[in-house]
Order: structure tokens, then C-alpha cells, then sequence
């Protein structure tokens, strides 16, 4: 079975989750004291994908970075060669939904066919919460990605939704 890698970019503002679902796919485990990494982290993790009757390994590389200065000033090098994104917001933040729509056409203009996932995290937070499905609903439908309430705390809908993008992008 061959294996086929794709570079993958984490995008969403400071703080919605982006390491922490890294973190809770590649490794299945959330660390309430993680630390804020520091620049470019790259993780792989390989995936069996089924289509059109055959399976395929796909490698998914992906690309977390630290920090929004960081990303004013590599958000280029960091965008190039990606076939797609993982869009993050924070569902207890409204503010962070509207910016996602941002980094999705930054990200297209330099790699166009690149496709999207998105994900409202931190659903466990219940009492939290900011956003109704149907307004995560039609942010994805802009730019027409499929979506999920995530939590990297629980683990809710992680796997999934990494694995309908890997499903998109293959
Ligand atoms: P970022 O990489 O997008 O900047 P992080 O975000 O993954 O660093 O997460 C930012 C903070 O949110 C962290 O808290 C982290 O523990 C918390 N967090 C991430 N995902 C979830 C989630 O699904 N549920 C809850 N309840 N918290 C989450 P700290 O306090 O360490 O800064
Ligand atoms: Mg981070």
C-alpha cells in the first residue's frame, strides 16, 4: 500500500484550541497545562482512508504555529504547499467564526483547490457556548466545508473531523 502525504495548516485566532486538537489527534490526549508552542510545529499522523472500493494510507502533516506575530510574518511560507486547512474557532468566542473566512482565502489564493474543515471547539463548555449550528452552519457553507462542534478536552468529534478532511483532500 502506497502512502500519500499532504500538508495540512491549522488557522484560527490565539487561543481556540488549534495545538490542543493537534495534540488530542496525534497523541489522543489533552493536557489542561500545555504550554504555548513556539513557532512552526509539525506533526504526522498516518490515516487509512477508504475510496472507491480501495484503502489508502494518507500522511497528514500538520502545521501548527505559535503566536500572531508570528503569523504576520510567515503566514506565506507557512500557507505554501498545503492541500488543506483545518479552520478553528472558539465556540464560546463569537468574534472568532467571522475571522475564519479571512484565513480561508488567504490560504486558497496561494494554493487554489486547497479544502477545509471546520471546527467550532471547546463545545464542552457548555454554559459557554456563543454559537448556534446554524450560524457555524453557514460560515462552513461559504466556503463550503464541512463542520463539527469539537472539543480537544473530550476528544468530541476530533477524529472525525480530521478524517473527513483527509477524506476532502485526497
Ligand atoms: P491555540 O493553539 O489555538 O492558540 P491552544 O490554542 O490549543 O493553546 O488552547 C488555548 C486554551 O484553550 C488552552 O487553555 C487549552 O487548554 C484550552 N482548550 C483548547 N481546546 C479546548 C476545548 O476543547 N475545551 C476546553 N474546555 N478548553 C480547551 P490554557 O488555560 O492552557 O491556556
Ligand atoms: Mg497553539
Amino acid at each position: 500500500m502506497t502512502t500519500i502525504s499532504k500538508k495540512i495548516c491549522l488557522l484560527g485566532d490565539f487561543a481556540v484550541g488549534k495545538t490542543s486538537l493537534v495534540r488530542r489527534f496525534v497523541q489522543d490526549l489533552f493536557d489542561d497545562t500545555y504550554i504555548s508552542t513556539i513557532g512552526v510545529k509539525v506533526s504526522r499522523k498516518e490515516v487509512t482512508i477508504s475510496q472507491n472500493g480501495g484503502v489508502v494510507e494518507l500522511a497528514m502533516m500538520l502545521w501548527d504555529l505559535a503566536g500572531s506575530e508570528e503569523f504576520d510574518r510567515m503566514q506565506a511560507s507557512y500557507m505554501r504547499g498545503a492541500s488543506g486547512a483545518v479552520l478553528v474557532c472558539d465556540s464560546t468566542r463569537q468574534e472568532t467564526l467571522d475571522r475564519l473566512r479571512t484565513y480561508a482565502n488567504d490560504l486558497s489564493k496561494i494554493n487554489p483547490g486547497a479544502r477545509f474543515v471546520l471546527a467550532a471547539n471547546k463545545c464542552d463548555l457548555v454554559e459557554q457556548q456563543e454559537l448556534a449550528p446554524a450560524q457555524v452552519e453557514a460560515a462552513a457553507a461559504e466556503i463550503d466545508a464541512p463542520w463539527h462542534f469539537t472539543s480537544a478536552k473530550t476528544g468530541d468529534a476530533v477524529e472525525e473531523m480530521f478524517h473527513r478532511l483527509g477524506r476532502l483532500i485526497l
